[in-house]
């Protein structure tokens, strides 16, 4: 580096100096109030195994296969019509289709981290120059508000996505900078934004809100990335809701977008479940950056909300279709649920400040349980059909897997999940390094002291509970290793080179292990993957006497394409007799099936009678793992199912 270059270094923010590759997926390394810091995305390279497999799947197929869509029907003409304004080329789509691109982008530019393809990223260079060439000199760049509806401009903050579309694109070039190092996208956001900075805020500037939350993230990571404060004030201005007046925003507008109140104001969580979940995600990364105790007890209040009240046993999130919104307390219906695969994502990434936040194993929990299961589901085994609603039970004649939707947010939001999956994995924090989650996968980083760290993880995880982790420090050092004691891992065993650990493990929390870790120690845990039944509130009405099934991590469906007999819809367990695990390598890409000698309850009673169904008959069972439904076809499916 030229001794001017360096010099001129100095005067920017601490995150900011950090090189762009060893950013963490959230760049928390310098912020106040984060007692973990993610690890770069191109730290954890995932092993063969559950995970490797899913990213191996979206990497090679969704990806590549979504690009070919989101061109033939018409996203990245939208914006080369606007570089050739007498092409003829129609404007095709919703008016938020630029955000769809922008997040395959992202997905895209995670991939490259996880296998370099110098051919994607000509492709991703390409897709930027296409970009950019529609970008306006002011800075302006969203393909709907143009040429005939360019009048309309800020005039449609609730519904216009306008800021959606730049957060997300603000959240591809960053990615893109953090693997690649190269700007370009990451310059014309933030020619967006300086203009957004320049022209929007309180009174006397136009007023500004995000109708979707979104950019509140895409702020402070973009804060974080370039040190310029004016981007996080802007976050705090449009999560503080002062122009509920100037906006004319109706009290409906208040709960449904999650937006134009003051986020401390809130109390739970309602309305448009992703909004508000995006919107919660953006205070949390404020409260990151200030520590802000408003924000830290509005956030706290809104996350017991969320796991106490509102979140499905899948992780997934949003209870009714009306509104894509959450519902009432305990309203988690299993057929109508909503739960967009966005919307489990949301929470993953709520989630996730949270835990940085507060190394609080809970939230940890709440993240694995998402991505196992109501995540995971919205991608077929073949890469190419997606959910956007991920209901708890459904019918054969559901279609819910398909390969496009004209409102295409989850193909691409699940892609960039996938692809910067490992990042999940690991944090690092002062005194040590944390395990959250476990799969084959090694981590190559450095500890905070500075010493570089190598760390193999090789277990059976999902299906078995073995976990063994070897660990390269360059050198011997005294710090401490957390692993995260899952919930349902009600007995934990802890070997350190073979003899038993003197810490004790609890569910749900972390074991610290603090020693002077050198190169070769080995920690080998034994998770218990027992087959559980699982009972919901008895205020989930939809659930009352019934049971879910979970092993590990995993939680369980009954789907009829592997139960001839009775309709599933019939099933139910009887609780004299065990539940049975076997791993079958060729069913579903490999996955342990549960068998259980259940009952059949008798359905042919008539809709309505004077006395309790009783009759019953033994009936076979077998359950697949929830996240697998509809991979072999549409059949009826359940996860509840009654306990008798
Ligand atoms: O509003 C457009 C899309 O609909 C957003 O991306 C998602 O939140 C979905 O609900
Ligand atoms: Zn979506």
């Amino acid at each position: 580096m030229r001794p001017v270059l360096a010099f001129l270094l100095l005067f920017l923010p601490a995150a900011a100096q950090v090189p762009a590759s060893d950013q963490g997926l959230l760049h928390l390394a310098s912020t106040p109030n984060a007692r973990l810091h993610p690890v770069p995305v191109r730290a954890v390279s995932l092993q063969p195994g559950f995970w490797k497999s899913r990213q191996d799947t979206a990497i090679r197929n969704s990806i590549p296969t979504l690009l070919a869509l989101l061109e033939e029907k018409g996203t990245l003409d939208n914006f080369r019509r606007l570089a050739k304004p007498n092409s003829g080329i129609p404007r095709r789509g919703p008016l938020y289709t630029d955000s769809d691109l922008y997040k395959w982008l992202e997905a895209a530019a995670w991939s490259l981290a996880v296998q370099p393809n110098p051919k994607l990223e000509a492709t991703i260079d390409q897709t930027i120059d296409t970009i950019l060439a529609a970008q306006e000199p002011s800075g302006y760049l969203n393909t709907w508000f143009t040429g005939d509806r360019s009048s309309l401009r800020w005039t449609q903050q609730t519904s216009g996505h306008e800021l959606y579309c730049l957060g997300h694109m603000t959240q591809a070039a960053i990615a893109y900078y953090r693997v690649t190092g190269k700007r370009k996208l990451l310059d014309g956001s933030t020619k967006f934004i300086d203009y957004l900075v320049r022209d929007f805020g309180p009174s006397p500037k136009q007023p500004l809100l995000t109708g979707h939350p979104e950019l509140e993230l895409a702020r402070a990571e973009l804060y974080r990335t370039t040190g310029n404060r004016q981007y996080l004030d802007l976050a705090a201005y449009l999560l503080s809701g002062v122009e509920r007046e100037r906006l004319k925003l109706s009290n409906r507008d208040l709960v449904y977008l999650f937006s134009g109140k003051p986020f401390t104001g809130r109390t739970q969580f309602e309305g448009h479940a992703v909004r508000a979940l995006y919107a919660a995600t953006g205070a949390a990364d404020y409260y990151l950056e200030t520590g802000d105790p408003a924000y830290r007890r509005t956030l706290e209040t809104l996350a017991a909300d969320l796991s106490s009240s509102k979140m499905f046993v899948t992780g997934g999130v949003g209870s009714r279709a009306s509104g894509e919104a959450f519902g009432e307390p305990f309203e988690l219906p299993n057929r109508q649920a909503y739960t967009e695969s966005c919307a489990a994502i949301a929470g993953m990434l709520f989630h996730q400040r949270m835990l940085a936040a507060t190394g609080d194993a809970r939230y940890a929990d709440l993240i694995e349980r998402a991505l196992y299961n109501g995540i995971n589901s919205g991608m077929s085994s073949s890469g190419t059909l997606y959910c956007y609603r991920n209901p708890l039970a459904a019918s054969a004649s559901d279609r819910i897997r398909n390969p496009w939707y004209d409102t295409c947010c989850c193909p691409p939001n699940l892609q960039r999940t996938f692809a910067a999956l490992g990042a999940y994995f690991y944090s690092t924090s002062r005194d040590g390094l944390w395990v959250h989650l476990y799969d084959n996968s090694t981590l190559d980083w450095r500890l905070e002291s500075g010493t570089a760290l190598k760390a193999q993880v090789q277990t059976g995880q999902p299906w078995r509970g073995d976990v063994q982790v070897t660990l390269t420090p360059a050198k011997i050092e005294e710090f401490t290793l957390y692993f995260r004691i899952p919930s349902w891992s009600l007995k934990t065993t802890v070997l350190i080179n073979g003899n038993p650990a003197a810490e004790q493990p609890k569910p749900n929390t972390y074991l610290a292990l603090k020693r002077a870790w050198k190169p070769g120690d080995k920690v080998t845990l034994t998770l218990d993957v027992e087959t559980r039944l699982v009972y919901a509130n008895p205020r989930v009405s939809e659930d009352y006497g019934k049971a879910a099934i979970q092993r590990g991590p995993i939680l369980y469906a009954a789907e009829q394409t592997d139960n001839p007999g009775p309709a599933v819809f019939d099933l139910a367990i009887d609780h004299r007799n065990p539940i049975s695990a076997e791993f079958l390598p060729s069913l579903l890409g490999g996955v342990t099936v549960l068998t259980h000698k259940g009952l059949a309850l008798d359905s042919s009673t008539g809709l309505y009678a004077y006395q309790p169904p009783s009759a019953s008959k033994p009936a076979a069972m077998t359950l697949i793992p929830y996240y697998a439904f509809h991979d072999r076809g549409p059949a009826n499916f359940t996860v509840w199912l009654p306990v008798r």
